[in-house]
């Protein structure tokens, strides 16, 4: 007989308790070498090739290929030449002083002989901005196949795989043997505290990737053992979705809980997963040289503290935590404070558990260290606020027309950011208020907000322009002191979040108090002055479109018509754009067509290094 209930096998097709059922399933994804790859992929490399990506002089991500020379990141770009002759140094995207949009800039780099190659902090900002767009574009993948995605980071993710190893279990066509198990499950006949029956004796599926099996444990003793296997078959498919439709390879690990699914992740690397099930979860912490220091949350002080507070060896040191609080974490916990009780000088303790921190830390070095420790996975809440940041050198600031020139670059990576944002939750994010702060060469601070008032999308013209106001004010005040210029650092930040669901006019999202026109797909404007919000008595709601040079006379009309632009906006992704298309807005048509502030030769922000000026077959893809 089984040694779990039918209530555990049921409550994995819940998303609460999921997590919490002895026969839970997590799967931690992390994308190899993240921002080498993106580099790779974009400029044609091959995966052979030793690709690092590079900000200034430093190497943020190394490929693997590049890891055979033995370069890692702590590696300058400089010092990874003398490791490899051939290396292929790539450049993020970066911003230019006094530009709203990033570009790759693929034939510069601080490794360049050529003074007019170099990029340089005091004229560059770096952008992040097409990892960010490529993680969406991953974690896209992941809710295609999964209810409970958990973004862990720009290139990591857990997935609750409940709901998906269920359905396998008991409705996949594709997986036969289970027929008996089946039949009971429908018939129903059966109690919630019942025990499952046992394993099928003939089971034809097979474990994908690294079963973490070294004492030869029989691959299905219980249920677990069965669901872990759909599980990596699961896994495998989203991973291989990954790999064929972006082209990137992953890691992947899959176990009971979070912390031990990450562990798993990273035990190979790169394109490859483990999978550590249940009965092997001691080996697998015992044999692999884990400590406490290696779970997620407690690589830092709180580790080590805790390592030193209990005294743990350096040999299978979780091991000696199950051998020595055998039973429960009240013992641990009492130790823990008579430990903490003896040693009453700070200086020789690298972390002291306050008395209300030491049921819950006790708790969790006992689960730890039986790969028990459960956590729900959680949705990242939504940001509240933005901010783009310059650290400045030398004299890249030395009087108000450089303070605006930093403030472009801000109100166009804001602008970016706001969008994602917009996409990834399918609503409106209006910043209502703007800070301008700056960091002076005496390290004083000022600062100045104010808020912002916008109609609709926020455009970079209202962040620039609301920016400019407020920094003058600074100058104004501050400019001839001292020591003010050049400025070290200088920011804006957007807060104050409104969210306004998608789908609703202006009028929904502010009341019957608002005259519109609506221009072309999503643009909205206040008519009249300045900006101040018009009795909708005053006149009737207009809808129209400015590139087409028509209005509508209702919502549905001018729908379809948007529609219409939307199709044709599709047809020309695929078969190119002219520069009088009607369908591309201003910004869109900007990107594609203008050259005025751009180097020739050098691919854009929408634009990969291939691609023709005019197709933005990738850009509607992202
Ligand atoms: N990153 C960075 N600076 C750091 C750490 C990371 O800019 N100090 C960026 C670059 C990485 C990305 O974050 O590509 C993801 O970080 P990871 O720690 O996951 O490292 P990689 O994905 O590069 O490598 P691995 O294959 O080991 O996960
Ligand atoms: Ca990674």
């Amino acid at each position: 007989m089984s040694s779990y209930k039918w209530r555990d096998l049921l409550d994995l097709n819940s998303k609460d308790k999921a997590y919490l059922s002895p026969l839970s399933c997590i799967a931690h994804i992390d994308i190899n070498a993240f921002f080498a790859q993106v580099e790779q992929i974009r400029c044609h490399y091959s995966v052979d090739e030793p690709v690092v990506c590079v900000q200034w002089n430093s190497i943020i991500a190394v490929s693997y290929a590049a890891r055979k020379y033995g370069i890692t990141r702590m590696d300058s770009v400089f010092d990874a030449f003398k490791k490899c002759d051939h290396l292929i140094p790539v450049h993020t995207a970066v911003f230019r002083k006094g530009e709203d949009f990033w570009q790759y800039r693929d034939d510069c780099g601080s490794w360049h002989t050529e003074e007019d190659k170099k990029l340089t902090p005091e004229k560059f900002k770096v952008s992040l901005d097409p990892y960010r767009r490529e993680s969406r574009k991953v974690i896209n993948i992941f809710n295609e196949w999964c209810d409970m995605v958990e973004k862990g980071s720009v290139d990591e993710v857990f997935l609750d795989l409940g709901r998906n190893v269920f359905e396998c279990l008991f409705f996949d066509d594709k997986v036969e043997g289970f027929g008996a198990m089946r039949d009971l499950f429908k018939n129903g006949g059966y109690d919630l505290d019942d025990f499952l029956p046992q394993v099928p004796g003939k089971v034809s599926i097979y474990f994908e990737g690294n079963d973490y099996n070294p004492s030869s444990e029989h691959a299905y003793q219980d249920w677990d053992d069965i669901l872990f296997c759909l599980g990596s078959i699961i896994c495998n498919k989203i991973r291989s979705q990954i790999s064929k439709v972006l082209g990137y390879t992953t890691s992947c690990g899959i176990a009971r809980t979070k912390t031990m699914a990450k562990l798993a992740s990273n035990f190979k690397k790169p394109d490859a997963q483990t999978i550590i099930r249940n009965n092997n979860i001691c080996a697998f912490l015992d044999n692999e040289s884990l400590e406490l220091t290696s779970f997620w949350s407690m690589g830092g002080i709180i580790g080590k503290g805790l390592t030193q507070l209990l005294e743990l060896p350096n040999e299978k040191p979780l091991k000696y935590i199950r051998d020595s609080w055998p039973v429960s974490s009240d013992e641990l916990r009492a130790y823990l404070k008579e430990k903490t009780q003896q040693i009453t000088d700070d200086k020789d303790l690298f972390y002291r558990p306050a008395d209300d921190q030491l049921q819950q830390m006790s708790e969790k070095v006992f689960q730890l260290a039986r790969g028990e420790f459960r956590t729900p996975l959680s949705p990242k809440p939504m940001v509240r606020s933005m901010m783009s940041n310059k650290n400045l050198r030398g004299n890249s600031c030395q009087h108000y027309q450089d303070c605006l020139a930093w403030l472009e670059v801000f109100s166009g990576e804001l602008i970016g950011r706001i969008k994602e944002l917009e996409e990834e939750y399918e609503k409106i994010v209006i910043p209502k208020t703007l800070t301008i702060s700056v960091r002076t060469t005496k390290f004083q601070r000022h600062s100045r907000g104010g808020s912002l008032v916008v109609s609709g999308h926020v455009r970079a013209k209202d962040l620039m322009e609301r920016g400019t106001r407020l920094i003058k004010q600074l100058d104004c005040k501050h400019g001839n002191s001292e020591g003010f210029y050049p400025l070290t650092n200088i920011n804006m930040m957007i807060s104050n979040f409104e969210i306004v669901e998608t789908g609703k006019t202006i009028v929904d999202m502010f009341g019957q108090r608002t005259q519109v026109i609506r221009r072309s797909g999503d643009d909205f404007i206040k008519a009249g002055d300045q900006g101040l919000l018009v009795p909708i008595e005053e006149t009737k709601v207009r809808l129209r479109c400015d590139p087409c040079n028509m209005n509508f006379e209702g919502p549905s009309e001018f729908k379809e018509h948007e529609d219409f632009h939307f199709a044709m906006k599709l047809s020309e992704s695929l078969n190119g754009a002219t520069e009088n298309s009607t369908n591309l807005s201003y910004g869109e048509r900007r990107l594609l067509f203008s050259n005025s502030k751009r180097v020739s030769g050098k691919s854009s922000q929408k634009i990969g290094k291939s691609a023709k000026k005019s197709d933005i077959y990738k850009y509607f893809n992202k």
